[in-house]
């Protein structure tokens, strides 16, 4: 089996290397994409994640055939919240608050329900879970330790919100040196256009915070 794949991406091709790229999925949790969770709260259309589900799942499969290095983040707070800042519980007009009681426990709680990752894609016990509180995944937690440890050069990423957590891990990456092919309908977001916009500003001037590339493209490349 190839150690190793062309993705026709955007704004163009790119060759990864199996061992040196890992899969990212980010906050694939039922309190973004059920409803009564935290999407909800904030007053947002749930179903409008629900089409990423299938072409993470279809990469997820693939990537555990090449052996690749699979990671999945989540979202969410202490119980105590300590690592809440006040800034972001306090903000706008919820229905519910972080750590308020709701349907599926306390809302973007760890170790509630809706904290959770959906069964759909539900973690292998190999794979590596990294839990954030904000929304790029190397802020305040293990991921860059993780990365260095098993030699990561590239990351596919995919997840939610393409603006919001997908976007700000993707600059967070780039910054740090990695290669990032973001792959486009692996990611979704409550409003169509900044998933649009999201994908393209992260393609744009040749590339400037990575690549941008279709599940189908991601596929072939693993064959
Ligand atoms: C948001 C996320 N949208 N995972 N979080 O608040 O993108």
């Amino acid at each position: 089996k190839p150690t190793g794949g062309v993705i026709s991406a955007e704004p163009e091709p790119i060759r990864l290397d199996w061992p040196a790229t890992a899969l990212l999925i980010i906050d694939m949790q039922r309190d973004f994409l059920e409803p009564g969770g935290f999407g909800e709260t904030l007053g947002n259309d749930v179903s409008q994640l629900g089409r990423a589900v299938k072409p993470i799942g279809a990469v997820l499969k693939a990537a555990r055939g090449t052996g690749m290095l699979v990671i999945h983040t989540r979202e969410g707070h202490l119980p105590d919240l300590s690592d809440a800042p006040p800034a972001k519980v306090e903000r706008g007009a919820p229905s519910l608050r972080i750590g308020d009681p709701g349907p599926m426990g306390r809302i973007l709680i760890r170790g509630e329900a809706g904290h959770d990752i959906i069964p759909e894609l539900y973690p292998l016990d190999s794979e590596i879970v990294i839990d954030k509180p904000g929304k790029g995944a190397f802020y305040a937690t293990e991921l860059g330790n993780a990365l260095e440890k098993y030699g990561i050069e590239n990351l596919l990423v995919c997840g939610v919100t393409t603006e919001v957590c997908v976007n700000t891990t993707v600059r967070e990456a780039n910054d740090r040196g990695y290669r990032c092919v973001v792959i486009s309908d692996g990611c979704a977001s409550y409003f169509p256009e900044f998933h649009e916009m999201g994908l393209k500003m992260i393609k744009a001037q040749g590339g400037i915070f990575g690549w941008v590339a279709s599940s189908a493209a991601v596929l072939e490349a693993m064959k």
